[in-house]
């Protein structure tokens, strides 16, 4: 089935001029981009996107990081796009991460882990609208 999915280049990526090499995995992928846009997040719309995270340890940190640059949210397409685009950016802690795939190519660690990818058709459409139709 062709859905819809979103990823996020996150501020490690941005500052080490990483954004064309994501953006090239991604449609040498066969992703097609629907829609891009660069926002610096203000704490309170990443406390909003991390919403499931809240009482967890690393999110006062995690908050400091996503609003330190702009990030770039993306919106995908493709046939099975949110499990395939799971596939492709890897664990979340790059040390876990598979062999090829995007967070273990250029994450740093478990929070500069450089990408975000909607982890179900669910959450894709409420973090699509958190980008794109808001
Ligand atoms: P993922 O869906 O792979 O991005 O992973 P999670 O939803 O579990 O975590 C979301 C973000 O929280 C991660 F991308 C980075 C951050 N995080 C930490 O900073 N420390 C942790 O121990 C776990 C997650």
């Amino acid at each position: 089935m062709v859905e819809k999915t979103l990823l996020i280049i996150k501020p490690d990526a941005v500052k080490r001029r990483l954004i064309g090499h994501v953006i090239a995995r991604l449609e040498k992928a066969g992703f097609e981009i629907l829609g891009m846009r660069m926002e610096r997040l203000t704490p309170e719309r990443a406390l909003k996107f991390y919403a499931v995270h809240e009482g967890k340890s690393f999110l006062p940190a995690l908050v400091e990081f996503m609003v330190s640059t702009p990030v770039v949210p993306i919106l995908l397409q493709k046939e099975n796009a949110v499990a395939d685009l799971r596939t492709l950016i890897g664990a979340t802690d790059p040390a876990r991460a598979a062999c090829g795939t995007l967070r273990q190519e250029i994450a740093l660690n478990i929070q500069e882990n450089s990408v975000h990818a909607s982890d179900s058709p669910e959450n894709a459409a409420i973090e699509i609208a958190f980008f794109f139709n808001g």
